[in-house]
């Protein structure tokens, strides 16, 4: 990102030559941005993300160790529902021992991969272990209750982003009343209540739900009971957050009035979500119809699957889901992606025959999709989607270097502000790329990470430590800290990874400046990539156990010619592969920023060249496309869109989409205040 005087001199020379072809922008005032259009997908849960909602699946902990089905979980879904692993009988069978091993399971297996977690469920009349239900007074029942509730809340707290507090419990006999139950024997009607005041003393951060079928028809007496309910609870300040409909649908599909029974609930103050979907027989209308009910309803801000293959279902017989038993995409599947504004690629769309599946075993959507990434590329970029807001006390001319990461159905993007004065770092937080030019901008020199030079940030959550962590450059390379993302306040005061600059970079770093600290984590270990203007990549390295404390061992991880190996680098891990992705930003023969990539087996290996030179480049601007009018010549300092959030920095292996700086070609002068813009690149060339 630095502000680098000898190249703002540089770039001022070039650009009178750079003049007639900057002119040369096609249609750029008639072609409308569409910044929805730049961004379809091609999987359920980066689709549904687009929108800022999540698609999920409910998963059984006995089925990780089957690669075609979390193949097709990790790669289609962004949040999961352990199917039986949180209910009671599991997580309690005798009083007071938990067993908290299967969800655990499942639970790190989403964080691992940037899938956000239902908790299913706390208080539900079945699968209730027989010491609960034969429980007679109301006292005992009470305190087991609340000790269960807390218990295991407090064990996923910051890990389950949802609960389903209370499962079932109205009856199915029209009456509109609650069903006989242990719960409503002893305590009645006020267990619901007492459920939901104990879950959000254990775990404020979660959104807490109440959880049924049968409720989707408007005119069914459960709908309206379970309305009343939520109604009541509302108007008195009980905790509710969410109400989850099961969906589970005959093959008609929804009701006809499925879309107004999501819309009043949400009217009440409340999100709904679709918890456990699935449809006898998976006819590809009942899907469309489903998702749309969704997608229509503002506040209807997630869809779940009740299982992954129709063989994964609890009614199997019925062959209800979107994925075949051969792990191949049904046309339910198709619907449902099209219906949630994606497209469905022609690729896929034929792994659908039976008479092919065998063939195709050892080429599985799973596997394939775990193909390494290409050697070339080419991209679709956005318009700038995000502009500085300077106020009365940030006369802000750039916003650069973003670091963005999607979490708890939101894109939460931290850059760098950039004026003649200096830089400092900004947050912004939206659902949705078309929102993204109109959230609200937080300054972070009003805060403890204080004002200053602060620039280059990288934000990531360190799953082991549940805290999310915010990197970047002060000279030193520094650090802040912050149990959540959304709250700008909550970040600590910057601290060093370094006592001071580590020798080898002091004897290499010549006249170049010391930039762009990078971390990422293998399971074993942390490392702490810079960059020094100067053609050296540098890396540093501790445990994951001691991070963020213990950085030594510095050496040069990749070096070449100063503007070959400039700066801006990014370390990935590739998902579904062993292969690490480096991209390093380079300055080309045209003074224009552009990136070159390597990949390597491991973090601390050698680099090998994937699409590393400026005629054959990662991302470079004549590689790109640009719908809606070529904004810039420049692709610099970004982030890719991560496939999960926590600090193995997982991006997806195909239709990567990179988050940049671009800059008016015609802009010049000082360096520092520059018109830098954000805009969006989408990989056009990619197979999946
Ligand atoms: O899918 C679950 C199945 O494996 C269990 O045997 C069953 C036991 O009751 O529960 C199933 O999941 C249910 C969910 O927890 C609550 N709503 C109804 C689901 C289907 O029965």
């Amino acid at each position: 990102m630095k502000a680098l005087k000898r190249l703002g001199a540089r770039r001022a020379a070039v650009l009178p030559l750079l003049a007639v072809a900057a002119l040369v922008t096609p249609a750029a005032a008639t072609a409308a941005p569409d910044a929805h259009d730049a961004v379809r997908a091609s999987t359920l849960g980066a689709q549904a993300a687009q929108s800022g909602r999540y698609f999920g699946a409910a998963v059984a902990a006995g089925r990780l160790g089957d690669g075609v089905y979390t193949g097709i979980l990790d790669r289609e879904f962004n949040a999961v529902t352990p199917e039986n692993e949180m209910k009671w009988d599991t997580t309690e069978r005798s009083r007071g021992s938990f067993n908290f091993g299967p969800g655990d399971q499942i639970v790190n297996h989403a964080v691992a991969h940037g899938q956000r977690v239902r908790g299913h469920t706390l208080v539900w009349h079945s699968q209730l272990p027989g010491w609960v239900s034969s429980i007679q007074d109301a006292n005992t029942l009470r305190s087991v209750m609340n000790n269960h509730i807390t218990t295991v809340a407090n064990h996923y707290k910051g890990r389950v982003y949802a609960w389903d507090v209370v499962n079932e419990a109205f009856a199915d006999n029209g009456s509109g009343q609650h069903r006989p139950s242990v719960f409503q024997n002893l305590l009645g009607d006020g267990f619901i209540e007492q459920a939901f005041r104990t879950a959000r003393s254990a775990d404020p951060a979660a959104k807490l739900c109440y959880n049924d079928y049968s409720i989707e028809d408007w005119n069914s007496a459960k709908t309206q009971g379970v309305y009343r309910m939520v109604r009541d609870f509302k108007s008195r300040g009980v905790p509710i957050d969410c109400v989850g409909f099961q969906s589970h649908f005959g093959a008609g599909g929804p009701p006809g009035n499925f879309q107004t029974t999501l819309s009043n609930f949400a009217a009440l103050g409340v999100d709904v979500q679709l918890t456990e979907l699935d449809i006898a027989q998976a006819p590809a209308a009942a899907y469309t119809n489903t998702v749309r009910a969704c997608m229509n309803v503002a506040r209807c801000t997630g869809i779940t699957v009740w299982g992954i293959r129709d063989s994964d279902s609890w009614r199997s017989g019925e062959n209800p889901l979107l994925f075949d038993r051969n792990g191949n995409k049904k046309a339910a599947y198709r619907s449902a992606l099209t219906a949630l504004g994606g497209t469905p690629t022609t690729q896929r769309a034929t792994a659908t025959t039976t008479a092919t599946a065998t063939a195709r075993k050892s080429a599985a959507p799973a596997t394939r999709s775990a193909a390494a990434l290409p050697s070339s590329f080419s991209w679709s970029s956005s318009g700038p989607l995000i502009a500085p807001k300077p106020d009365s006390t940030h006369d802000i001319a750039g916003i650069k270097d973003p670091t963005v990461v999607y979490y708890n159905g939101k894109y939460h993007v931290f850059a760098s502000t950039a004026r003649a004065a200096g830089y400092n770092l900004v947050y912004l937080n939206f659902s949705d790329w078309s929102q993204a030019g109109s959230a609200t901008h937080h300054y972070l020199d009003r805060t403890a990470v204080g004002a200053g030079y602060r620039a280059a940030p990288q934000v990531f959550y360190n799953a082991p430590q549940r805290l999310w962590y915010l990197v970047y450059q002060t000279g030193n390379a520094s650090y802040s800290t912050n149990p959540d993302i959304s709250n700008p306040n909550g970040w600590s005061a910057p601290r060093n990874f370094y006592s001071s600059m580590p020798d080898i970079i002091r004897r290499n770093i010549g006249n170049g400046y010391w930039v762009d600290m990078w971390v990422i984590c293998d399971s074993a270990n942390c490392y702490l990539f810079s960059s020094d203007d100067n053609g050296h990549l540098y890396r540093s390295q501790t445990t994951v156990g001691q991070f963020p404390n213990g950085f030594t061992n510095t050496v040069i991880a990749a070096q070449d010619s100063k503007y070959n190996l400039f700066e801006a680098s990014n370390v990935y891990k590739v998902q579904g592969t062993n292969q690490y992705l480096l991209i390093v930003e380079a300055v080309g023969s045209d003074g224009r920023r552009y990136f070159r990539s390597w990949t390597s087996g491991s973090l601390a290996g050698s680099w090998s060249p994937l699409a590393a030179s400026e005629s054959n480049p990662f991302a470079r601007a004549n590689k790109v496309s640009f719908p809606s009018g070529a904004w810039t010549k420049d692709v610099s300092h970004g982030e890719m869109i991560r496939a999960g959030y926590d600090q193995t920095l997982t991006i997806p292996n195909c239709r990567l989409q990179y988050l940049y700086q671009g800059l008016n070609p015609n802009a010049s002068g000082d360096y520092n205040s520059l018109p830098w813009r954000l805009g969006l690149l989408t990989q056009t060339n990619s197979t999946c």
